[in-house]
Parts: C-alpha cells; sequence; structure tokens
C-alpha cells in the first residue's frame, strides 16, 4: 500500500454530561483525527487521549508533534507491505502509543476496504454483537448516581461501573449494593490508592464487584500483585498495560486477573491483537475499555472486541450517551439485550460526516506524498 496523503486534524465536541474520575473533570473533548488516502481509499484513526496528562502522559499537543515530525513522516516515506510493517515503522518512538494508534488503525481502515472485508473480520473477529456495559463517572451526588444507573439499566446494559475515589468509593458502594443486589457491578479507581489503604480496598470485598480496576500505582505491576495476594475482588490492569510484554509480566506475577485492552493505550491493533493472544493463552479475559471516543474510534472498539477472547462487558456503548450528533452515520446505537451488532460492511461501518466534521474543526494540517 502506498500511502498518498495524511490528513491530521484536530476537532471540538462538547459532552452531553460532563464526565469525572478520581483525576477531573472532563465536559469537552479535544479530539485529533488522522484520515489517510492510499488507493483511492479513506481510512480514518482516532487519537483517544484525554486533554490533560493525567490519565497517561500523551496530550492532544504531544499527538500532533509525534505525528506531525515523525509518524506521518515514516508513512508516506515508502510502500507497506501491511499494517503490521507501519506499526514496525513506529518502533523507535518510545510510547506515545496513541498518537500511533490513530495513524496505524487508520490505515487497517484502508486495508479492509481494499479486501473488501468488514474490519472485524479482517482482525480475526468472531462475534457478531458485543455486550455492552457503562462507565459511569462520579457525580455531584449519590442520587443522581443511583438514577443514571437505573437509566442505563433499564436501555438494557449488561454491567455497570462506576468511578471511584477516596470519599466516594465504600459508601457510594454500599448504597448501590442496597438499591440493585443482584446487577453486574464494577469500580474503576484510576489509580487513586495505594498500599498504605489496602485495609480499605479490602473492605470492598463485601460489594461482590465483578472486578476493581487499576487501583493503584498508573505504572505499577508490583504492588498491585501484592494486593492481589490480599483481597478477593479480582484485579483489572488498566492504565499499566502497554503492551504484550506488559500482559504477560502482569499475569506472570498475579497483578490482575482481567485486563482492560485500549487500542491507544497499547499503540493500535497490532499490539493489541498480541495482547489478546498473551490473555487468551492464560486463560484471563478481557474486554475492550473506552476513552469518550468520538465515533471513530467507538468504531474502532467495536471491531476489537469481536475477537474471541473479549468475553466480558467492556465501555463500548451508545454514541447518544456522550453526543449530541456523533460524526459518523449511523450513529452507534445499542439493542435492548445490551449489545452493538458488529458492522458486516468492508471497513469500519460506519460513514465519517465529513460536513460536520469540518465544521467541529480547530485546526487541519495535510501531508502529501512526494512521490
Ligand atoms: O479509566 O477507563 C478509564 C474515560 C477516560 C479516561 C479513562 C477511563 C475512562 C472511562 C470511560 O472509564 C469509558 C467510556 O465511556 O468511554
Ligand atoms: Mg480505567
Amino acid at each position: 500500500m502506498k500511502i498518498d496523503r495524511v490528513e491530521l486534524r484536530e476537532i471540538r465536541m462538547p459532552l452531553v454530561h460532563f464526565f469525572e474520575t478520581s483525576f477531573g473533570r472532563t465536559t469537552g473533548r479535544r479530539i485529533v483525527l488522522v484520515r489517510v488516502d492510499a488507493e483511492g481509499l479513506a481510512g480514518w484513526g482516532e487519537v483517544t487521549c484525554g486533554e490533560t496528562p493525567f490519565y497517561s502522559y500523551e496530550t492532544p499537543e504531544t499527538a500532533w508533534h509525534i505525528l506531525h515530525d515523525f509518524l506521518i513522516p515514516w508513512a508516506l516515506e515508502k510502500s507497506w507491505d501491511s499494517p503490521e510493517e507501519i506499526a514496525r515503522r513506529f518502533e523507535p518512538v518510545r510510547g506515545h502509543n496513541m498518537a500511533k494508534a490513530a495513524l496505524e488503525n487508520a490505515v487497517w481502515d484502508i486495508e479492509s476496504q481494499a479486501k473488501g472485508l468488514p474490519l472485524a473480520g479482517l482482525l480475526g473477529g468472531t462475534r457478531e454483537e458485543i455486550p455492552c456495559g457503562v462507565s459511569i463517572g462520579i457525580q455531584n451526588t449519590p442520587e443522581e448516581l443511583l438514577e443514571k444507573i437505573q437509566r442505563e439499566l433499564d436501555a438494557g446494559y449488561q454491567r455497570i461501573k462506576v468511578k471511584i475515589k477516596p470519599g466516594w468509593d465504600l459508601n457510594i458502594l454500599e448504597i448501590i449494593r442496597n438499591t440493585f443486589p443482584g446487577i453486574d457491578l464494577m469500580a474503576d479507581a484510576n489509580s487513586a490508592y495505594t498500599l498504605a489503604d489496602l485495609p480499605h480496598l479490602k473492605s470492598m470485598d463485601q460489594y461482590r464487584l465483578m472486578m476493581i480496576e487499576q487501583p493503584l500505582g498508573w505504572d505499577d505491576l508490583v504492588d498491585h500483585a501484592r494486593l492481589q495476594r490480599e483481597i478477593e475482588t479480582p484485579i483489572c490492569l488498566d492504565e499499566s498495560i502497554h503492551s504484550a510484554q506488559d500482559a504477560r509480566k502482569a499475569i506472570e506475577i498475579g497483578a490482575c486477573k482481567i485486563i482492560n485492552v485500549k487500542l491507544g493505550r497499547v499503540g493500535g491493533y497490532t499490539a493489541a491483537r498480541q495482547v489478546h493472544e498473551v490473555c487468551l493463552a492464560k486463560g484471563v479475559p478481557v474486554w475492550c475499555g473506552g476513552m469518550l471516543e468520538s465515533g471513530i474510534g467507538r468504531a474502532h472498539n467495536i471491531a476489537m472486541s469481536s475477537l474471541p477472547g473479549f468475553t466480558l462487558p467492556g465501555d463500548v456503548s451508545a454514541s447518544r450517551r456522550y453526543w449530541q450528533h456523533d460524526i459518523i452515520d449511523p450513529e452507534v446505537t445499542v439493542t435492548p439485550r445490551g449489545t452493538i451488532l458488529v458492522p458486516k460492511q468492508p471497513g469500519l461501518g460506519y460513514q465519517p460526516n465529513l460536513p460536520r466534521i469540518e465544521k467541529l474543526t480547530v485546526r487541519k494540517e495535510l501531508f502529501e506524498s512526494c512521490t
């Protein structure tokens, strides 16, 4: 595949409801989109980083820089045999996985269209529909949280994840369990605790959580292994897993029993499929995490969630939970049984809405191949 041009743009999208985690509140997104043109086809990818360097060190500015000065010039320098070959070319850049993923995934989109296959099928996906959960942020009051949970259960979502932090944890889990004793419930701490909180974390065992996500340090494995030896609740790692090697090490030392795979965090489909392989071989269930994506990133998450090891409901949910108008047609919708149907058309299976994307754009830059 010879890439003819790459377009980088930043769009701004207000969220329909703020999203709050232990590291802060988001009211609107700054999203960098990558469009690749090759073989008469257009492929799209999304940089999934947050606006602030609080989930990971990447921001829209660092991603723009890394794409602009390194990844895009490299992608334009020669013809590629496969998307995996591009992923290998990006290896000299340490980290910056979300910048890498946006460009690599756009190339996978093109590859699947060129082959006339749905992206899910090209990746090795086997599921026709994917099970969906929701991630509900910290609210202003417990009552508002209960209302939100009820609304999502009514919509059919299969599991509820709530964000926790010191002061919004045991009390909240207690109220949720009293109101909804039987639901599939989990909690995501986004690194809000340390091993000094071990007794506190152990007392969460009573709430029968499916898992607790990333309770300790954002780059830690060793302390998580210690914690997992002391608590019943399975630990799921998010922030700490950046590669298949990380997944292997985490599983080997007992740092987690479940892994949340995010395409951006691990650097694109090539790495995500390797993480999936490792987990499948070791019998560790995985699920697809979310980063408040626009429809482009969301469509990629749906394709990845079709892989056989994605056995648990993910954080991939309907467009309307985030956006008044999403930037793809059709928008992502969820069935009454809490699933998303995996598209059967070639490529992503959702059309980027170009006029809407153009209207939301605050900066744009075009890169063309010289040959
Ligand atoms: O830790 O999974 C996380 C959103 C932003 C940053 C980190 C996380 C999240 C979510 C939201 O939990 C998932 C979603 O609904 O997209
Ligand atoms: Mg998380």
